[in-house]
């Protein structure tokens, strides 16, 4: 009792090291009969963790089991088996991770990867800045004369950040904006990506590359990028020629085109199908692969919702076999809730992989403290009906309902050269969700939470644990069970205070972080205007995808369709999402939908207020560093929230003309001001 009266203070802590901290090891022998510069990782890295019995014996065995998929893993309570060198690095990183978080293996473990490809998109451009990057300049590229040449410090955190991936089974890294640059195809940008590559190789991460679809004509000098041109064709060939000269295993080129004003084969006439066939070719004898983006809309197109649909559907089946479709979660654009993309399941010919966006650009941006596992979860397990009941998304793509060449996942990064990677020290935790959810897409977000907290918090030096070991389990009652509940909760409490019930896109300008429904200079495309989605007038508010409106329900397949179709069946959660209704409509619990909005408005903003205590109340259990920025990010997330509530309430007031409930907090702007001083990221 004395001793919980002392104010003491914990080892301060940068964030450098993420989830991987190490404690203090105990000596350990590792037999393995196999040497390669994976294993060498292997080994040091349970030299380097140990936490298990002293002088214990672990053996790695590299023997061929049935049970054991890819780079899978086999633990048991003597060692790590696998059929590969990386499939031992990843069981010795789940080995050790099972010491740290004090889960004993008893019995047998075997863990199969859910995708064979697991990776990062980074949206980095070439001269350093990072495109919706939060957490500084890039870890690849920078700026200046020696902008190429490759130093020291460079291959030491590139070395840091293979190691972080490793340790969740990331194994792939597109190094460069999908928005590209056509000079990353030219032979000085080559050699330091094959540096990288060099880094990367022995912890089991392949390279990738956005690539330009005009290169060609850009830095070819050819005089289109037409391809079904001979010479366009060849110019690819040669390229990827280049390419695997000096990286034999390049994993594949990323494609953003005839997208959001990127050159594609659109320029030419031609489908997404020849654009993409034409590049598979290109790369095909290397075993490379294309991700061709399906993130296409234009202004003329009736709902933006429907368009990758429209344009891809009619494609299904033309695509070569190393070609997977990336799709984006929902049809619009990583929004804090979208339905699941009707391209998932539907596509039976093609392979697909999901895009998720690890980097919170509609989500607080490194400031709001966001937990996304259960926003990837919710689309993870949605059930697409496609191949009957249980057809998830999860199933739909990782080749147990469709046989597909290769599967994959892809995350938007969010790291960045902050010394914490990530900026907020809770956005780690989306990292190693994408991650732990890539390789094993059944995964709780309870779990994924409770391990990441355990990893990253729980104090590891002995001075440390000697102050909170003074009651045996204070940790996990006063630490981990309050923040884990915070972060189970806070991707519902963003979407209370920003956009509820099935509101989208509402963000003022294309900074995408505060609230703007009111948006909408006349110079700018309509669907790229909040008024465009969520329609609000003095009849009502949601945009109508229903048949008599857009007809988008209809993308989806039964019994999905007469369920969103129908707003009686419709879930609330995505109500305003298909459907226009008027203020006045009757919700499940008998509210109006107006005073249904003011409610969930409220609720955000409590939930956020609630996090600060329960924040403040964990004080001891925190280091100084980390406790006080996540303490000032909470404060500015809920003045947020505030303003949130505060201008959608006060904004969609002047249609409904109906008073806010009694029991809702007034509001504590004006409108006009929340107008001429648009909330911007400090
Ligand atoms: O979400 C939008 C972003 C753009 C991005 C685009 C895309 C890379 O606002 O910044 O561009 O999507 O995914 O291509």
């Amino acid at each position: 009792m004395i001793l919980m009266c002392v104010p003491f203070s914990l080892h301060a802590e940068d964030g450098h090291n993420l989830w991987l901290r190490r404690e203090s090891a105990a000596p350990v022998n590792v037999v393995c009969s196999k040497n390669s510069a994976t294993i060498d990782i292997a080994k040091q890295e349970l030299h380097q963790g140990w936490q298990g019995k002293t002088n214990a014996t672990v053996v790695l065995a590299i023997k061929q089991n049935k049970f054991i998929r890819g780079d899978g893993y086999m633990l048991s309570t003597y060692g790590v088996q696998a059929n590969t060198d990386l499939g031992i690095l990843y069981g010795v990183y789940a080995f050790l991770s099972h010491q740290q978080t004090e889960n004993p293996i008893r019995d047998v473990i075997i863990s199969n990867p859910s995708y064979e490809r697991r990776i990062l998109d980074h949206w980095d451009n070439l001269d350093g800045t990072i495109e919706r990057g939060y957490a500084g300049r890039s870890i690849f590229w920078r700026n200046g004369r020696d902008s190429l040449v490759v130093t020291e410090q460079d291959k030491k955190l590139w070395k840091e950040y293979a190691h972080v991936d490793a340790s969740i089974g990331i194994n792939g890294a597109v190094l460069d904006n999908v928005n590209a640059s056509s000079l990353i195809l030219t032979t000085e940008y080559l050699n330091r990506v094959k540096s990288i590559a060099d880094v990367l190789r022995p912890y089991g991460i392949r390279t990738y590359l956005s690539v330009n679809f005009a290169s060609p004509a850009v830095i070819g000098g050819l005089k289109t990028a037409d391809p079904l041109n001979p010479e366009v064709q060849k110019w690819w060939k040669d390229k990827a020629k280049e390419i695997y000269g000096i990286i034999p295993d390049f994993g594949g080129f990323l494609v953003k085109a005839s997208s959001e004003g990127q050159p594609g084969p659109q320029d030419y006439g031609r489908t997404h199908a020849d654009g993409a066939n034409m590049l598979a070719d290109a790369l095909k004898h290397y075993g490379g692969i294309i991700m061709w983006r399906a993130f296409v809309y234009s202004s003329s197109g009736d709902d933006r919702a429907k368009q990758a649909y429209s344009e891809f559907m009619p494609l299904d089946g033309k695509f070569h076999d190393n070609v997977i479709i990336q799709v984006k979660n929902g049809p619009v654009d990583f929004q804090p809730r979208e339905p699941f993309s009707p391209l998932f399941g539907a596509m039976k010919r093609t392979s697909v992989m999901p895009e998720l966006e690890i980097t919170q650009e509609y989500l607080g941006q490194a400031i709001h403290l966001v937990f996304l596992a259960p926003m990837w979860e919710e689309f993870l397990k949605s059930d697409t009906y496609q191949e009957g009941e249980g057809s998830t998304v999860a199933r739909c793509t990782d080749g147990s309902i469709f046989p597909q060449k290769y599967t994959a996942i892809a995350g938007v990064a969010n790291i960045g050269l902050d010394t914490n990677w990530c900026d907020h020290p809770f956005a780690q935790a989306n990292w190693y969700a994408f991650g732990r959810l890539a390789w094993n897409n059944q995964l709780s977000s309870i779990q994924i939470a409770d391990e990441w907290l355990k990893l990253t918090f729980k104090p590891t030096t002995l001075e440390d644990k000697t102050k909170l070991t003074v009651l045996p389990t204070v940790w996990n009652i006063k630490f981990l069970n309050p923040v884990k509940q915070l972060m189970l909760e806070s991707r519902e409490a963003a979407v209370n205070y920003m956009m509820p019930l099935g509101l989208h896109h509402i963000f003022s300008a294309n900074g995408h972080y505060g609230p703007g429904p009111w948006w909408a200079p006349k110079w700018v495309r309509k669907d790229w205007t909040p008024p465009y989605f969520h329609q609000a007038d003095t009849a009502g508010i949601g945009f109508d995808r229903t048949q008599n409106g857009s007809d988008a329900v209809s993308q989806y397949q039964e019994p999905l369709r007469s369920l969103f179709n129908n707003v009686k069946y419709c879930p609330e959660i995505y109500l305003l999402w298909f459907h226009h209704l008027p203020w006045t409509y009757k919700m499940r619990n008998g509210r109006t939908l107006w005073d249904a909005l003011c409610y969930h408005y409220q609720e955000g903003l409590d939930q956020v207020r609630e996090f600060q205590k329960i924040w403040d109340n964990v004080k001891p259990y925190v280091d100084p560093e980390r406790f006080s920025v996540v303490q000032s990010k909470l404060r500015q997330q809920c003045v947020n929230a505030q303003v949130w509530k505060d201008a959608c309430l006060l904004y969609f007031q002047q249609f409904s003309r109906m008073p806010i409930p009694y029991d809702i907090e007034r509001p504590a702007h004006d409108l006009n001001d929340l107008i001429q001083n648009d909330i911007r990221r400090r």
